[in-house]
């Protein structure tokens, strides 16, 4: 899978959206050369020269002024013609039941597949060549779904839903960030869309759709003791074991993700150990509180979490 650089527009609705902004840098910049030019021109063409007379004096030019009125209306018609344009191509209708529901958190993505029953976070999986409906959400503040090689840029609002569509021409993974100020970690809350052709979807999709499953005795199976016992449960969900707290992602195929902490880090064994050591060394400000656990205590959760694929 090859990482497609931001600003790559790889989807219709990007591709409106690029066109749309090149067309209106294109008339501005035709806009602006005009002015420079003639500005340049005059200064030139009828500087004071020593000795020369008062210049003549010129009141109104009927001509010429509607033609300097008419011209930028008719440019500002065009403008709103190609904007119309861009979002019939980049925003869906709003209605339908969405693919996905993206809900903003201070500071990671909740995101639900309501048709397909999957709960995950911070990663978002597509099949490639298909617009998928998604509704965005937030849970605290106002956070913003922003993918730009794909889609628009659309804010998430608590009590407001808004929709966009997400689409990918090729197999890839496109990044994503929040784009509305949120707090303390606003930084740190990325998030990726991995498209992938339909059949490596469904494979996904069957493997999110399982629930965790309870390991052999030994490191792992206390780690999941310690997940119950270690108030883990009041804020994360793991399916399949009685937890179900929605205040952080949902870590059921935690093992399956690529990154942790909303791009903080690569997701591997001793990354999540640093994490479960202290989350605010991390990330600090962010809502995990540092649970004091011991090297032992981490290390059967690390073996817990690497059975959660
Ligand atoms: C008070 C609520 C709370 C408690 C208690 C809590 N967490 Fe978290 N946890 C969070 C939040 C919120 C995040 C997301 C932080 C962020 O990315 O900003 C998180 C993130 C994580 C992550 C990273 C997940 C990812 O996909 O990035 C792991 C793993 C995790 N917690 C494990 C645990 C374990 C194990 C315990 C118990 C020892 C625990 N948490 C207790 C709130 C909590
Ligand atoms: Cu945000």
């Amino acid at each position: 899978m090859r990482a497609v650089p931001v600003f790559d527009a790889a989807s219709p609705q990007a591709r409106g959206i690029t066109s749309l902004s090149l067309a209106v840098l294109a008339i501005c910049g035709a806009i602006l050369a005009l002015i420079v030019g003639l500005t340049v021109y005059n200064l030139i063409r009828f500087r004071a020269k020593p000795g020369a007379p008062e210049p003549r004096q010129i009141f109104g030019h009927k001509r010429l002024e509607i033609l300097w009125t008419v011209i930028p209306f008719l440019l500002l018609v065009w403008i709103f013609v190609l904007t119309v344009q861009a979002m019939h191509v980049s925003h869906p209708p709003r209605h339908g039941q969405p693919d996905i529901v993206v809900i903003g958190h201070q500071w990671w993505w909740e995101v639900h597949y309501p048709k397909l029953g999957i709960i995950t976070a911070n990663e978002v999986h597509i099949p490639t060549g298909q617009a998928l409906l998604v509704r965005l959400e937030a849970a605290d503040v106002i956070h913003d779904f922003w993918v730009p090689a794909l889609a628009p840029k659309e804010d998430m609002i608590p009590g407001v839903t808004n929709y966009i569509w997400l689409q990918a021409d090729e197999p890839g993974t496109y990044l994503g960030a929040c784009a509305e100020f949120c707090g303390a970690e606003h930084a740190w809350m990325r998030f990726q869309v991995i498209a992938q052709p339909a059949s490596q979807f469904r494979a996904w999709e069957a493997d999110q759709r399982r629930p965790a499953p309870t390991p052999p005795a030994g490191a792992a199976e206390r780690g999941r003791r310690l997940f119950l016992d270690k108030t883990c449960m009041e804020c994360h969900s793991i399916r399949g074991v009685a937890a179900a707290g929605s205040a952080g992602p949902d870590l059921t195929h935690l093992a399956s993700r690529r990154m942790l902490g909303a791009g903080v880090m690569t997701n591997t064994p001793p990354n999540l150990s640093l994490w479960l050591t202290n989350p605010q060394a991390i990330k600090p400000g962010c809502l995990m509180p540092n649970l004091n656990l011991t090297h032992a205590q981490v290390r059967d959760l690390v073996s817990y979490f690497q059975t959660l694929k």
